[in-house]
C-alpha cells in the first residue's frame, strides 16, 4: 500500500493566528508585558541575528557547526539509506549541507519555513547543489501542522524501493524559545508524524538544543559587549514605530538578560527605564520605570532532561553529540 501525504499533526494551538498589531496591542495590554519573540526576524532583526551568530560570546551557533562537522558521518550513519529530510525553521542551510552530504541517496529535503522568502533561497540553492535530491520546500508554520506530499518514486536505479524514511531535522536551538510543556507537545506532534503508516523502517528527529551552563557564560553570550543582542531586542520597538505607528522612544528602554536557574532559561527583557506613556496599535500603554517587557525564553537542558523529554514524546533511542565543554548538544531520537 502506498503512503498518502504525511502530515506533521497541529502542537494544540497556543492562540489563534493573530496579526502583529493583534500580538502587540494584547502583549503590551496584559500583565506582565510581553511580546512573541517570532517578530524579531524582520530584515533589520535578521541581519542582527546573524552578527549575534559571529559573537565570540554567543558560542551556540559555531559550537552546532563544529558538532556537524565532526559527526556527520555518525549521524548519517545511524539515521541510514534513503531518508526524507524535513527541516523545521530552515533558516540558512549551512549545517543541513554537512547532514546532506554524509547521507546514503536521501530521497527528498523538505524545508519548512513560516517566511517564503527564506524559503525560495534555501531551496533553490540546496536544490542547485544536490541535483538528484527532490527539494520540496514548504511555507507553513510548522507549530500548526501541514502536510507534505509524498515523495515522487526515485529514479535511481535499483529494483526495490524501500518506503522513505522521515527524518525531522530541527537545528539551531530553537527547540529553546519553547516552554518545556509546548516542547513536549510539538516532539511528540514530529514523534507521530515520523513514525507514521506503521512504518518498517521509522525515522527520527535530529534536533540542536543548548546546555545548562554556568550563569556568567549564559548571560555574557545574552548581553554581549558590543550590545549586538540589546540592538537586536530592542529593535522589536522600531519595528512597532514603523510599521504599527508607534511612539516608543528608545532612549526610555533598556535590554536586559537573566538566567533562571528553576526553569533553566534565559529570560530576555525590555525595560522601561522611566515611567511613560507609549502609542502604537491605536492602544496606549503605561509604563513604569522598571517595568519589563518579556520578549523571549531561551529554555537550555541537560543531556538527562533532554533524553527525559525526547522519551515522553515517544523517542525510545537517543544518541547525544556535544563538544568537549559539554556547551551544545546535537541528538539524534529514534522511535
Ligand atoms: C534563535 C532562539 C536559538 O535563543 O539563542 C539569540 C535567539 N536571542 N540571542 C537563542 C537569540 C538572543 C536564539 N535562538
Amino acid at each position: 500500500m502506498p503512503s498518502m501525504a504525511r502530515e506533521l499533526p497541529a502542537i494544540a494551538p497556543q492562540s489563534e493566528e493573530r496579526s502583529f498589531a493583534e500580538d502587540v496591542v494584547l502583549g503590551l495590554s496584559s500583565e506582565p508585558k510581553k511580546l512573541p519573540c517570532k517578530y524579531f526576524y524582520d530584515a533589520r532583526g535578521s541581519a542582527l541575528f546573524d552578527r549575534i551568530t559571529e559573537l565570540d560570546e554567543y558560542y551556540p551557533t559555531r559550537t552546532e557547526l563544529a558538532l556537524m562537522r565532526a559527526h556527520a558521518p555518525a549521524i548519517a550513519a545511524k539515521i541510514g539509506a534513503g531518508a526524507l529530510v524535513v527541516e523545521l525553521g530552515s533558516g540558512s542551510s549551512v549545517k543541513t549541507r554537512l547532514l546532506l552530504d554524509e547521507l546514503e541517496l536521501p530521497t527528498g529535503y523538505v524545508p519548512v519555513d513560516i517566511s517564503a522568502e527564506h524559503l525560495r533561497s534555501a531551496a533553490s540553492s540546496i536544490a542547485a547543489d544536490y541535483p538528484g535530491l527532490e527539494v520540496t520546500p514548504v511555507a507553513a508554520d510548522f507549530t500548526r501542522g501541514f502536510a507534505i506530499p509524498k515523495p515522487r518514486p526515485s529514479t535511481r536505479p535499483s529494483n526495490k524501493q524501500p518506503p522513505a524514511r522521515c527524518v525531522v531535522y530541527f537545528p539551531g536551538s530553537t527547540i529553546g524559545n519553547f516552554t518545556r510543556a509546548r516542547a513536549l507537545e510539538l516532539l511528540s506532534a514530529i514523534a507521530a508524524f515520523v513514525g507514521a503508516d506503521g512504518d518498517e523502517r521509522p525515522g527520527g528527529l535530529l534536533l540542536g538544543f543548548d546546555l545548562v551552563k554556568p550563569a556568567d557564560m549564559l548571560v555574557r553570550a545574552y548581553d554581549d559587549a558590543q550590545g549586538v543582542t540589546s540592538a537586536f531586542n530592542l529593535n522589536l520597538l522600531t519595528r512597532i514605530n514603523r510599521e504599527l505607528d508607534g511612539d516608543f522612544e528608545l532612549d526610555g528602554f533598556e535590554h536586559r538578560a537573566v538566567w533562571e536557574p528553576g526553569p533553566a532559561r534565559m529570560e530576555i527583557f525590555i525595560r522601561s527605564t522611566r515611567d511613560q506613556l507609549v502609542h502604537a496599535a491605536g492602544h496606549s500603554y503605561r509604563f513604569a520605570a522598571g517595568e519589563d517587557i518579556l520578549t523571549e525564553y531561551s529554555h537550555k537542558y541537560t543531556l538527562d532532561s533532554i533524553r527525559a523529554l525526547a522519551r515522553e514524546a515517544g523517542f525510545e533511542r537517543s544518541t547525544i553529540w556535544t563538544d568537549p565543554d559539554e556547551l551544545f548538544g546535537v541528538g539524534l531520537f529514534q522511535l
